[in-house]
């Protein structure tokens, strides 16, 4: 086995980022009731003996207490941990803004769970700096964000990234460069190998095998003659050679914004601002995609039930906030009879979702309006959504 594959790309070695939230659950929990703030938290089922634990706050995990444990076990280790029943949505919807911060990086995101991801960020370092600034700034941003800490690997590959974010957990950063893969695998337990479960880590360790080292240097007869076909490709894992590209998910074929009013909306000004807000919504949703839309839904429903939905085709495909606003806009207006009855539900959805690349961009004129909706994205990812709304949108009132 030799390093050509590496040498191959030694003039352009890829800069992989793993993003993994820290006691996801939990953190959200300590997060939303400040009581549990720096307390042994345990997030899973009933307590009442059958439950599992989702995930302990890192005040409960020097008891022991782990991730898939059954509940009452993780309290006898831990008897004063404040015990909390999984709230899924909440923690869906943190994840959704948890990537939305990530696609402001790069648009080649690989979402593994609800809170881990890889990030290819090889072209996104002109723009945002070396791999160490770019970690900080990830960190920062979700923090800004959500409120809640991660931690970040960063490094020439997925599997290599993957180890380096736990290897600093929590809210911690680990950057390993081309010539420092083998100091920082080498010493590594075999258990943190990919894949390899614990019945493979107690085979690995039968046969002498405790750490990467121990891996990467076990002739390759020897090896395929304990783990057979697999043995090839654990040992290229242990050098630190892997070539998975980062795959983005590209399954997103529309972007939409609705509600349901809790009393009927029957003003007319009131019903526009809510389109407009809507509108601004899906466009900035679009744009940490960095997707463009070509079309445009409004969907309306009356109090008897009644659906409507108008579409409409923008001039070209775009992410810019003005565009789309003026098309939902003018798709309510059309809809709008004088006399028309009060709506319960209104909703704004954008399809036709293609990459945005900068030529895509630069061919057309929404230039100077994409600066000014850029800012108040970033003005929001640094100070929160609510900071700052156009002069022409007002928040709808729900009550
Ligand atoms: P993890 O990222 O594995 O764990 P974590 O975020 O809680 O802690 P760490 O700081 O070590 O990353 O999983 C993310 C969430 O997924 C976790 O908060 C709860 C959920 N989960 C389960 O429900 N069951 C499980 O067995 C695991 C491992 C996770
Ligand atoms: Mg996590």
């Amino acid at each position: 086995m030799t390093d050509n594959h590496v040498d191959t790309l030694a003039d352009h070695p890829r800069v992989i980022g793993h993003v993994d939230m820290d006691a996801f659950y939990a953190a959200i929990e300590q997060r939303d009731n400040p009581e549990l703030a720096g307390k042994p938290v345990l997030v899973g089922g009933s307590p009442d003996g059958r439950g599992v634990v989702s995930t302990a706050s890192y005040e409960a995990r020097p008891f022991g207490c782990r991730s898939a444990m059954p509940m009452a076990q993780a309290i006898r280790l831990c008897p004063h941990a404040v015990v909390v029943r999984t709230r899924m949505e909440r923690y869906v919807d943190v994840s959704r803004e948890v990537f939305d911060v990530l696609h402001q990086f790069t648009p080649v995101i690989e979402g593994l769970s609800i809170d881990e991801a890889f990030l290819d960020l090889t072209a996104s370092q002109r723009l945002h700096g070396p791999p160490e600034t770019m970690a900080t700034k990830i960190r920062e941003a979700i923090f800004n964000r959500v409120g809640l800490t991660c931690s970040v690997g960063m490094a020439p590959n997925k599997f290599i990234a993957k180890l380096a974010s736990e290897a600093n957990k929590p809210d911690g950063q680990v950057i390993i460069r081309r010539g420092e893969i083998r100091d920082f695998l080498d010493p590594l337990p075999i258990g943190n190998m990919w894949g390899i479960g614990r019945v493979g880590e107690e085979r690995m360790k039968r046969s002498g095998i405790h750490t990467f080292l121990d891996l990467r240097t076990t002739p390759m007869p020897t090896l395929v003659a304990r783990f057979g076909e697999h043995a090839e490709k654990l040992q290229r894992l242990a050098m630190g050679l892997d070539d998975r590209p980062v795959a983005v998910e590209r399954d997103v074929k529309s972007i939409s914004h609705e509600t349901t009013f809790a009393r009927d909306v029957a003003d007319a000004e009131h019903l526009r601002s809510v389109v407009l807000d809507f509108a601004e919504q899906t466009a900035a949703r679009l744009r940490s995609k960095k997707l463009l839309a070509t079309t445009v839904n409004v969907k309306l429903r009356t109090p008897d039930f009644r659906t409507y939905s108008r579409q409409k085709t923008l001039p070209h495909p775009t992410n810019a906030t003005a565009p789309i606003q003026s098309c939902a806009l003018q798709l309510f207006d059309a809809w709008l009879q004088p006399g028309h009855r009060p709506l319960r539900l209104i909703g704004v959805g954008l399809t036709g979702l293609s990459l945005a690349s900068e030529v895509q961009l630069d061919l057309f004129e929404d230039g100077e309006d994409l600066q000014l909706d850029t800012t108040l994205d970033e003005i929001r990812l640094k100070f929160g959504k609510a900071a700052i709304k156009r002069g022409t949108t007002t928040r709808p009132s729900r009550d």
